[in-house]
Formats: C-alpha cells, structure tokens, sequence
C-alpha cells in the first residue's frame, strides 16, 4: 500500500487561521488538478463552502486529456456544482473566472442589502492542494506579480490578501493537504506534484503511473511496469558505472517527463474509474 505522511508544520498553522478567517469570506474558490479532480479536492472544502458561493476551478487544463476534463465538468454540473477549467497563464480563461465570480458577488451584494449592510468588496479565498497554481492564478486575475510561484510544493507559507477591482478581493492561501492519505489519493497527489518528492517511494510511485498509462491506453506495452521502467532507463542511457539502469534517476526523469506534459496530455482519474473498478 502506497503511504504517505507529509503534514508540514506552515500547514498546520494555516489550518487554524483559515478556520479563522473563513467566517469572514464569501466566496471560496476551489482549485483542483484536471488530472486528479477528485484526489485533489479537499475533503474539508465542501463543508466549508455550506453557507458561501462556492466555484470550483479545474487548473492545468492543458496537461489533461481534454475528452476527459469535459466528462467531468458535466458530472460536477450533475451534482449542482459550479465549475469551470481555467489555464493559469491564459488571460482569456482567466476573464472567464472575473465573469463567474462577478455573477456570484452579485447574490453576495443582493444578500448583504436585504440586511441592511453596505456594500463592500466582495471577499474571495482560493484554496486548493499545494502547488495546483493558486498564486498563478492570483497572479493573473490581479494583472501583474503579486505572489511568489514555483514549480515545488508549499511555495505559500502564509496567507495574502490581493485587490482584484473595486468588487473584489482575493485572499492566496497556502496549500492544504490532510494529515495522512493512503493509496490512489497519496499516490496521485505525489505523481502530479503537490507532496515533496522527499516523502514517498518514487520507484513504487512512478511503477503506477505506468501501469496507469497502460491501463488507461495512453501508452501500449505488454511489459511489467518496472520493464518498461528499466527501457525507458537504457533508451535514455540512465546507467550505473555498472552499466545497468539506475532506476532511481530514471523514475525522476519519467516523472519529470509526465509532468511537463511530454508524454502527452494523460488523465489519470476519469469518471468511469470508480464504475469499472
Ligand atoms: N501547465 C500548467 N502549469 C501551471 C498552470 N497553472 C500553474 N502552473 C504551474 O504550476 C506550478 C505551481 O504554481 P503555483 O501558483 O506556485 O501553485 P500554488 O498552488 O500557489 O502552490 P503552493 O503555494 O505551493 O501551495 C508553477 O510552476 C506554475 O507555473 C496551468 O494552468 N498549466
Ligand atoms: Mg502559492
């Protein structure tokens, strides 16, 4: 069984003020990877969301398979929720969300007058699993750097509030995991990024995601995992001094190669998984 337990201790910390700050929110703005849309949904989201506008944001797009990203933004509108697929860096995507959000701080507006309260700008949070592009994102909706990015996990230590327009403000939280998570959510939020490459097998890891790739008819072969590893390895000399595969670096490099895209745009969580399995 793929285990994992990475809980560092700035998320933690940001746990306690979210649950702080979130009385105070609007809208939370949901981040999840397209190419896990369920493993990178946190579990706490949804219960948070109960009395707030909640949109869901599908980040990544261009990495996934795009039949695939379509099946499941109509299986969240089934189940009434609001979503849409947004590259971080696309400015005509990222005009979708300012649309989106615009439609919701509208209700947010209508609610606080039927109160009595006085306008303000409508406060937003995004929130989503570490290293799924929030601070990208924010980046883009504010038109220019205003938070730290990288391509690593845990990249925001603390919380930032960001003024989009007079309407709305945005807070960049930093990534939330759950303290421990076992098989296919573990070993998918780790392939795709947001767990340090430190803390799990990458080897047992990346023998997966092959076996995904074949499964899901990404890739042909009728090698093992490990084989098709061990080629991968010798077709980019990855040797030892011995001159066998070092496995090890060949898994980085096929990791490597699976995030950036290179070996195509792969899916690894479709609808139908939970159907067939
Ligand atoms: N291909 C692709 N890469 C993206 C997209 N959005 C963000 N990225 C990349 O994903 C990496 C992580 O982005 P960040 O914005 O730092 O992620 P974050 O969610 O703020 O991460 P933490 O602060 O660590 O929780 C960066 O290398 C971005 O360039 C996207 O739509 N497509
Ligand atoms: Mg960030």
């Amino acid at each position: 069984m793929f285990k994992v337990q990475w809980y560092p201790g700035h998320m933690t910390r940001a746990k306690r003020k979210i649950q702080d700050i979130i009385k105070t929110i609007d809208i939370i703005i949901e981040l999840r990877d397209a190419r896990i849309p369920l493993s990178s949904g946190n579990p706490d989201i949804g219960k948070m969301a109960l009395d707030k506008g909640h949109l869901i944001i599908l980040t990544k797009p261009d990495l996934a398979d795009k039949l695939i990203t379509d099946k499941w933004v109509e299986v969240f509108k089934e189940k009434n929720l609001n979503m849409i697929t947004v590259k971080g860096t696309d400015t005509q995507d990222v005009k979708k969300i300012i649309k989106q959000l615009e439609i919701i701080a509208d209700k947010v507006f209508e609610k606080r007058r039927k109160k009595g309260l006085l306008d303000r700008p409508v406060r937003c949070m995004v929130v989503g699993v570490s290293n799924v592009g929030k601070s990208s994102l924010i980046n883009s909706l504010a038109l220019k750097k205003v938070a730290v990015t990288g391509n690593k996990p845990g990249v925001t230590k603390g919380n930032q509030w960001v003024t989009i327009s007079k309407k709305l403000v945005l807070l960049d939280t930093p990534g939330l995991l759950w303290p421990k998570f076992d098989g296919l959510v573990g070993v998918n939020l780790a392939l795709t990024g947001a767990i340090s490459d430190n803390v799990y097998e990458l080897i047992e890891a990346v023998g997966y995601l092959i076996q995904e790739l074949k499964d899901k008819k990404y890739i042909t072969s009728d090698k093992e995992p490990y084989e098709e590893l061990k080629l991968f390895g010798e077709k980019r000399g990855i040797l030892l001094k011995g001159g066998q595969v070092d496995l090890e670096k060949s898994a980085i490099l096929f990791l490597k190669d699976y995030r950036s895209g290179k070996l195509g745009r792969i899916t690894l969580e479709w609808p139908e998984d939970n159907e067939t399995k």
